[in-house]
């Protein structure tokens, strides 16, 4: 089935909150920044102030000379991240299919529509966020994440156009190479200084010039060039998975004494099987990092049988790999960490034995009395040794 992703951003995102949180801010030029009366920059200017040439990144004293009757501001970032989860909520109603990209954008990806569905489903999207949040977005559509996130821009604000892949050109061919995402100052200035001004005539230049001059960046210039993009969306549930999850630390000097780096060693696990368990994660492979006093770094690794998520089995694996490996030398620095994740809640079943659920009741107590009294507040004695 085709797929179709949209990017939606909201329309001058901080400054429109704080006009909808403040009646006499409405319609008026409003500049957020993170301070008016210092040398701060402007985060974002509503779009009454960017007639008078206002944008984000601008210092604050040059706008205040372009836009002296504006309101100035001080951003206050914890409204604007409860709205956005508000957005990606909202969001979430219409497809789990949904990748955040920053505070005030994300992909969304359907599958199976028509464009005039499409474009259906983006007007309810619109009105919902408009009806329930009081807030004005952008949404563009398109064949793939680069010309959806170009298109929702054509049209700002409140706007909502689709660009199918033979219209790319159409759109973007006669702009400068800096339009296209992923494309900074650097690039275009290299680009500009082959005579490669235009995004038509980047499209144009063999793929094999581009690798030349920019290595595997080359193919993606001339693929974005001509709104090719095969990047998938990546959900926000999946997220960026972790692929580990680990601790390691840097003695405060090199040691062979035992006792003290085994110590440090449990400390390390039960703040590893601390983090799987807050995460959701269970993992089944070891992993042992030591480095010695030379610098000489090896790592060491088990898999075992069956997931887990308790401090108790880490240490004990990650303490076998490290007496055998410990080589009774000076030690600079020791890591553990755990791989072969899965989300527990999809591979894992309710303890049946009642030694397994014993141990499992005394970490969550561990796991709370931490949560209310800080990391620091309980501890194994075998961990006190090196602190
Ligand atoms: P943008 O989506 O880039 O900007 P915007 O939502 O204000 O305006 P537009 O209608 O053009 O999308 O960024 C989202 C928010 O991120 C913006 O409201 C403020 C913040 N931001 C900064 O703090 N600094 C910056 O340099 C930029 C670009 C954004
Ligand atoms: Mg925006």
């Amino acid at each position: 089935m085709d797929k179709l992703f949209f990017h939606l951003d909201m329309d001058a995102f901080f400054s429109s909150i704080e006009q909808l949180s403040n009646p006499n801010l409405a319609g008026k030029p409003v500049i957020v920044c993170g301070n008016p009366d210092s040398r701060s920059v402007v985060s974002t200017a509503s779009y009454e102030a960017r007639k008078y040439g206002l944008r984000s990144g601008m210092p604050v004293g040059r706008a205040r000379k372009l836009c002296p009757d504006g309101i100035y501001v001080t951003g206050n970032p914890r409204k604007y991240v409860y709205t956005s989860v508000k957005i990606l909520g909202l969001l979430r109603e219409f497809t789990s299919r949904l990748e955040p990209v920053s505070v005030d954008e994300a992909f969304l990806e359907f599958e199976g529509l028509k464009i005039e569905d499409a474009l259906r489903v983006a007007r309810n999207i619109k009105q919902e966020i408009s009806d329930r949040l009081g807030l004005t977005c952008s949404i563009g559509i398109g064949r793939n994440k680069i010309t959806a996130k170009m298109a929702s821009d054509i049209d700002k604000p409140d706007g909502l156009t689709v660009i199918e892949p033979d219209e790319f050109l159409g759109y973007f061919g006669d702009r400068g190479v800096g339009v296209l995402w992923g494309v900074g100052e650097k690039t275009t200035y290299k680009l500009n200084n082959i005579g490669i001004m235009t995004v038509r005539e980047l499209a144009r230049v063999p793929e094999d010039t581009l690798r030349n001059l920019f290595g595997e960046y080359g193919s993606y210039l001339k693929m974005t060039a001509n709104g090719v993009d095969e990047s998938p969306l990546v959900p926000y549930f999946q997220g960026a998975e972790p692929k580990s999850i680990g601790h390691e630390h840097t003695l405060s000097s090199d040691t062979s004494d035992r006792a003290c780096l085994l110590s440090c060693l449990l400390r390390m696990s039960e703040q590893v099987g601390r983090r799987m368990r807050k995460d959701g994660y269970v993992g089944d492979t070891v992993t042992v990092k030591i480095r010695f006093g030379d610098f000489r770094t090896i790592t060491r690794q088990r898999k075992v049988d069956k997931y887990f998520d308790n401090d108790k089995q880490l240490f004990e694996i990650a303490r076998t790999l490290f007496i055998g490996n410990c080589e009774e030398r000076d030690i600079r620095l020791i890591g553990v960490s755990i791989s072969g994740l899965a989300k527990r809640a999809l591979v894992m079943m309710d303890p049946i034995f009642p030694e397994d659920i014993r141990g499992q009741d005394c970490v969550r107590v561990v796991d709370s009395i931490r949560d209310r009294f800080g990391e620091d507040s309980i501890a194994r004695g075998a961990s006190m040794r090196y602190r």
